[in-house]
């Protein structure tokens, strides 16, 4: 039974990636578990997450588990505490989850000090009423909840500087690179995860697209799941995860998805398709696709078979 599942995952992967390359959908993928994430160190998140969803652990430890390997690597640049920092020279982090059983969801923006932002997005959804805390709110409920922490008392001189006027000449606007991390377990219910120092040089008290629900991650269990990584401000105005499950909604296959949401950002946007914003997608039935507006995008597909890092071209304007 095992090798036959695993001969087909095989199947699946190879299908993905030869669809991947060519632009083209990937076909119907049989039961078991999934995953995929943004960027090739996606595969590091992959690795945990369907790791954990084969020892028998539950689709939310899978993406905690997940996005916490990049959040503690801190090694890409722009997730964690090692994350690119904003204007004013320190970290500010956003992380959001979500469940498709109950449709439930927890996300923190703007924290400060705290290693992982996932476990404490995943501590708002399941110990308190509310979907999201922001600021020092956010960071005093996640000391209270043990999460990792570092002193955040350098942060204070460096805010000083900042408000004085002494800025960080050059901000790198353009740097980013967020995980997004989603899985189906094996019974075929949906969850994933993000996780971003967000885009290099904001200002602080920035807060973009990575910890809004609809905006860099949607999930909904009776159709899929979908996120986002790029330029926040482009991809919130958009709800572009939401966009992206309702186009799943309606048939399309997730690849189909991804580049239409893609298509009707550019297409009523000034800047055309220079928008930086790129998607991943995994549908109900395990098919999973990506689209990016203005650049080669590499993302991370596995399963129990195997986990590789997959590329799209950018899409092409209609
Ligand atoms: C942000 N979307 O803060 C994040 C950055 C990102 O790939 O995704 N980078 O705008």
């Amino acid at each position: 039974m095992r090798s036959l599942f695993s001969a087909l995952s095989s199947l699946t992967l190879l299908a993905g990636s030869f669809a991947a390359c060519a632009g083209g959908p990937t076909p119907s993928v049989i039961d078991g578990p999934i995953t995929i994430s943004t960027w090739p160190f996606g595969r590091f998140a992959n690795e945990q997450a369907i790791e954990a969803l084969q020892a028998g652990k539950s689709r939310l430890d899978a993406i905690e588990l997940g996005i916490r390997e990049i959040e503690r690597r801190s090694s890409d640049g722009s997730v964690g505490l090692g994350g690119r920092p904003n204007a004013a020279g320190y970290p500010q982090l956003d992380a959001c989850i979500m469940d498709g059983p109950g449709h439930r969801a927890g996300s923190v923006a703007g924290l400060e000090g705290i290693v992982h932002p996932i476990s404490a997005a995943r501590l708002v959804m399941e110990k308190t009423k509310h979907v999201m805390l922001v600021g020092e709110g956010a960071r005093w409920f996640a000391l209270e909840h043990g999460v990792e922490s570092v002193d955040v008392s350098p942060y204070d001189a460096m805010k000083a500087a900042w408000q004085q006027g002494h800025r960080p000449k050059d901000p790198d606007t353009d740097g980013h690179d967020t995980i997004t991390l989603l899985a189906r377990d094996a019974e075929g219910h949906m969850a994933g995860g993000c996780s971003t120092s967000g885009a290099g040089g904001k200002l602080p008290g920035r807060v973009g697209d990575s910890p809004i629900l609809g905006a860099a991650l949607y999930v909904d269990d009776e159709v899929g799941a979908a996120g986002a990584t790029g330029l926040g401000e482009n991809v919130m105005r958009h709800c572009a995860s939401y966009l992206v499950v309702e186009l799943m909604r309606q048939g399309m296959h997730p690849q189909a998805a991804c580049e239409e949401a893609v298509h009707r950002m550019a297409e009523k946007d000034p800047r055309g398709y220079d928008l930086s914003v790129s998607f991943i997608a995994l549908d109900k039935r395990g098919r999973y696709g990506a689209a990016s507006s203005s650049q080669r995008f590499p993302y991370a597909v596995a399963t129990p078979a195997g986990n590789e890092v997959l590329r799209v071209e950018k899409v092409a304007p209609r």
